[in-house]
């Protein structure tokens, strides 16, 4: 090998030599040498190597303990408390064109700049070079990744978020089959921090199946195997047979019927999704995202390719998430992010109980009415600030969570941020109408990702931020997959935030009896009623499970103030989604097709019934 032994001692080039898989070396040697790191460590799936880049965390302080054992805090800088969609690009060679609505960069040019960012750039710094496996291991599921990092805590974040991959690679034998991802914080403050976000890069090279991220620390920018990953994987389902979805993967479990049901469903950031998958008396599988692949019996089954959680702890309080609550104020292995700490001990928004006034948090030392360096008072915690926490730690881990083959999906979900529009919970009225529903999913934007929040967003199957082919290309495959199967999903939307004169419409924990019709709809247990947009639960079966299963009074007004249909804003919402689609090349015909039977069934609707919003029991 190349690299000198005083970067790389015998004991971890013997690590590498192991592998016996060219590829591998050459982009260590490659990448040393640009980075320019004055050691490199190799991890292998071994608990002392493990162990190794835990205490490094603490070592270095991008991460310290806390009170509770195996709880260490992470902060990432001031600037760097989210996805930077702005600097994140798909590299295109000339000529080839994606879609309007995905951020490109021509390939040769960004190979260049993001080169010229990385030169030295782990100047003085370890560089740790980690083996995961994406999926389930020995799965036709699984994908090898390798991350070469300087941050401690995004090699320990990966260790808790994925499955470890050495010995995958291991069996991999001279195979050039996997996805790398290079990574660096940059250069870094006194807190640990990346100081120059200005030079932030986060570019994604599909030829190579490779992306480099560099000058950020936020996971969603740095942990490689969680968005980057997700980017190269839509790529490659999309020259395949298979889907990688923004998906979570959870089991339903109607009471006394003694079966689990396994749903999908894709929100876009912080819009219900593991708060879905954690609904009490479920089993989670996965809360971020899937693969999805057609089974022997011509059913769709799906995979995590995480083990862990990535979760937004803002409103994570022993009422509304009891689970995840529980997890978090007992003694396991977890990260916090960006959360205020005061005498090592964990403070939130919106955790239930008083926050302290003075502590630590991403800003530095703060106390109440501090104003941060852009002016704006700074919260006790960020309302993006998250865990990172092993699903095998949580009481309602489902016991298929590894399966090698995955699980029978019955149901894909789509949920978006909502106030006025849709309903609750709708079933759609055919596979191809549900892969139409995804794709015209709208949502509001938050804190997940930089830029203002509560912009209504068009985003197909809540999967816009990671597309990386075109809009068109991406539903036509999606429509393909279910029509290959003899037996596809049911689709549902679902909206758990519609809002009456800026008040929810729905408590927290009705998502329940959503999850509970749609598991009944798939059994053919529950009957409808069919709308113009789509099959909507019937009055008298919601109050039955209201009564059974939250012990609540669902009256008539609430039912009717729900699931009325929002004609007018309906309308409104397929001329904007309309507009988008129509600056896009080559979109499928159905979807035009859905588009005008959609739109006339509600003007129809309207004429018929001489109102813009019409009651549910109107079409009943
Ligand atoms: C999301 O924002 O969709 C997340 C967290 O799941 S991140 O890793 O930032 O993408
Ligand atoms: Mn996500």
């Amino acid at each position: 090998m190349e690299i000198k032994e005083n970067i790389l001692s015998k004991e971890n080039a013997e690590k590498l030599i192991a592998l016996n898989n060219k590829k591998v070396i050459d982009i260590i040697e490659k990448y040393s040498r640009l980075c320019k790191p004055s050691k490199i460590t190799v991890i292998t799936d071994s608990d002392e190597d493990i162990n190794y880049v835990r205490e490094l965390a603490l070592d270095n302080k991008e991460e310290e303990k806390l009170a509770m054992p195996g709880h260490t805090i992470h902060y990432d800088g001031y600037y760097d408390q989210a996805r930077d969609k702005v600097n994140t690009c798909v590299l295109i060679k000339e000529g080839i064109k994606l879609s309007k609505v995905i951020n490109t960069k021509e390939r040769e040019e960004g190979l260049k700049e993001v080169h010229e960012i990385m030169d030295g750039v782990m100047s003085g710094r370890e560089m740790l070079v980690r083996f995961f496996c994406l999926g389930p291991k020995n799965s036709k599921f699984s994908i090898p990744a390798l991350q070469l990092t300087d941050s401690s805590y995004v090699a320990h974040s990966e260790d808790i978020l994925f499955r470890t991959g050495y010995e995958q690679f291991r069996k991999l034998k001279n195979k050039d089959e996997f996805f790398y991802f290079v990574h660096s914080a940059g250069r870094l403050d006194e807190r640990s921090n990346s100081i120059d976000t200005d030079k932030r890069r986060i570019y994604i090279d599909l030829d190579e199946e490779r992306v480099f991220s560099v000058n950020n620390q936020y996971a969603g920018n740095s942990v490689g195997l969680k968005k980057l990953a997700l980017r190269l994987a839509i790529s490659k389902a999309n020259k395949e047979d298979w889907l990688c979805e923004h998906m979570f993967v959870m089991g339903v479990h109607p009471e006394g019927k003694n079966r689990v049901t396994f749903f999908t469903g894709a929100y876009p950031s912080a819009c219900g999704k593991t708060s879905t998958a954690m609904v009490p008396g479920q089993t989670v599988i996965g809360d971020d995202i899937a693969y999805i692949r057609p089974g022997e019996d011509g059913r769709a089954y799906a995979v995590n390719i995480e083990q862990g959680i990535f979760g937004i702890i803002r409103d994570v309080n022993p009422e509304d998430d009891p689970i995840i609550y529980k997890a978090l104020t007992s003694p396991r292995e977890l990260i916090f992010s960006n959360i205020l700490i005061k005498e090592g001990k964990p403070y939130w928004l919106g955790m239930g109980s008083e926050i302290p006034e003075s502590g630590e948090n991403f800003s530095g030392e703060w106390f109440k009415g501090k104003k941060g360096p852009d002016g704006n008072e700074v919260q006790p915690a960020h309302k993006n600030a998250r865990y990172t926490i092993r699903i095998s730690d949580l009481d309602n881990a489902d016991p298929k969570a590894d399966s090698a083959v995955g699980v029978p999906v019955s149901a894909f979900l789509y949920g978006g941020r909502d106030s006025d529009t849709s309903v609750p919970v709708c079933e759609s009225l055919s596979w191809s109408h549900g892969v139409f529903i995804g794709a015209c999913l709208e949502s509001e934007t938050t804190a997940a990702t930089l830029g203002k929040e509560g912009v209504r967003k068009l985003s197909p199957m809540a999967n816009m931020d990671f597309l990386v082919v075109p809009l068109g290309l991406y539903i036509k495959n999606h429509l393909k997959f279910g029509e290959d199967l003899d037996c596809p999903p049911k689709v549902f939307s679902t909206n758990y935030f519609l809002k009456e004169n800026g008040k929810y419409l729905n408590g927290m924990l009705d998502k329940k009896i959503w999850l509970l019709w749609m598991e009944g709809r798939v059994h053919d247990e529950f009957d409808s009623i069919e709308t113009p947009i789509g099959h909507i639960p019937k009055y008298e079966d919601l109050k039955v499970l209201f009564k059974h299963v939250l012990g609540k009074e669902y009256t008539k007004e609430d039912y009717e103030k729900q699931f009325s249909v929002r004609i007018k804003k309906f309308l409104e919402k397929l001329d904007r989604v309309e507009k988008i689609y129509k600056e896009e090349e080559q979109i499928p015909e159905f979807f035009h097709e859905h588009i005008e039977q959609q739109r006339q069934r509600l003007k129809e609707a309207m004429k018929k019934l001489g109102k813009e919003t019409v009651s549910p029991f109107e079409f009943s």
